[in-house]
């Protein structure tokens, strides 16, 4: 851990306490002041092979950088990340970052944060505070833009259909950012073809177990659908397992997209059982780390940091595939 007094401050203190030349600001002190950062990362969970490629970029490129690295793992529960960020302010970590599990509920300990000083990075997921002095920057992707481009492929792609384009939705956790958003740019994009028509929607918690347990629930009670929309690919191959149980082809008989473009969900995109796929980058880790010795050497940074996305086609993922890192 290091000192985030300012030099200026710190000085006037030791020349006070008549201590000056004893210790700096950020050298190699005794005790906890060893002169390297400590960085409390709260994590949502191990639900998805998403989750799992930010959680290797993070605890790797915190290595690189040289900085101390706290990490738990919240099992998806909002309680359980709230005290490990409690734990982080009572053990006076030099930064706080975490992945917020639901956008509400989070004013009381951030609060709590920014009273202790220590400044917070939200990655990956937004919080709904109105105050946005209670974090210093939020880095990760804009969901609604992904909901968005899923969408637009489906109306691209059902201007050849004669029938009514009937669409089963998977949603992320609820009440998550990229739930809510990839949900709200998908209706939004849908809007253009009154044919596409959302006949389910139900959480499948991002993870494959529920996606399979919900798809076969929402297909066996709407056959008429021919779509699948699911908020990740985990969910989207948790879905194809459950239609090829059910005899059907996953990709012909009901098309399918997906978000994450993780390898699992390129390599079932390559053989053609999901039919695109909106890419959305875990590999968070050597940014948050840069923007972690930005805060802690006390220089302003954006409020939001965009992370760059594309999407993919069955033909694209075959070309990728062999580069894909995560
Ligand atoms: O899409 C999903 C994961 O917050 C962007 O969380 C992340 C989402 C990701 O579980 O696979």
């Amino acid at each position: 851990m290091i000192r985030r007094v300012s030099a200026a401050i710190a000085a006037g203190l030791l020349v006070a306490a008549g201590l000056a030349g004893c210790g700096g600001d950020s050298g190699s002190g005794s005790g906890n002041d060893d002169g390297k950062i400590t960085l409390g990362f709260a994590q949502v969970g191990a639900e998805s092979g998403w989750r799992t490629a930010n959680t290797k970029s993070i605890q790797e490129s915190a290595k690189t950088a040289g900085i101390d690295l706290k990490f738990s793992d919240a099992q998806q529960k909002q309680e359980n990340q709230i005290k490990a960020i409690r734990s982080y302010i009572a053990q006076k970590v030099d930064v706080i970052a975490f992945s917020p599990v639901v956008e509400d509920g989070w004013d009381q300990v951030l609060k709590e944060a920014k009273d202790a000083e220590i400044p917070v990075i939200l990655t990956d997921r937004a919080v709904s505070s109105k105050d946005t002095s209670l974090y210093e920057t939020f880095i990760g992707s804009d969901f609604v833009l992904e909901g968005k481009k899923a969408g637009e492929w489906l109306v691209e792609d059902s201007k050849a259909a004669k029938g009514p384009v009937n669409v089963i939705q998977l949603e992320g956790t609820t009440g998550a950012a990229p739930a809510n958003d990839r949900k709200s740019g998908f209706a939004d994009a849908i809007k253009a073809d009154p044919k596409i028509k959302v006949v389910a929607s139900q959480d499948g918690e991002f993870t494959r177990a529920k996606g399979k347990e919900v798809a076969e629930a929402l297909f066996k009670a709407h056959p008429e659908a021919n779509v699948l929309y699911a908020h990740n690919d985990d969910m989207g191959l948790g879905a194809i397992e459950a239609l090829e149980a059910a005899g059907k082809k996953p990709g012909v008989d009901v098309k399918i997209i997906t978000v994450d473009a993780v390898k699992d969900g390129m390599t079932a995109l390559s053989e053609g059982k999901i039919n695109f796929i909106v890419e959305c980058s875990p590999l968070l880790g050597p940014q948050l780390m840069d923007l972690v010795k930005q805060v802690v050497d006390g220089k302003k940074v954006e409020k939001r940091i965009l992370t760059e996305e594309t999407t993919f086609t069955q033909e694209q993922a075959k070309a990728a595939l062999p580069e894909r890192k995560y």
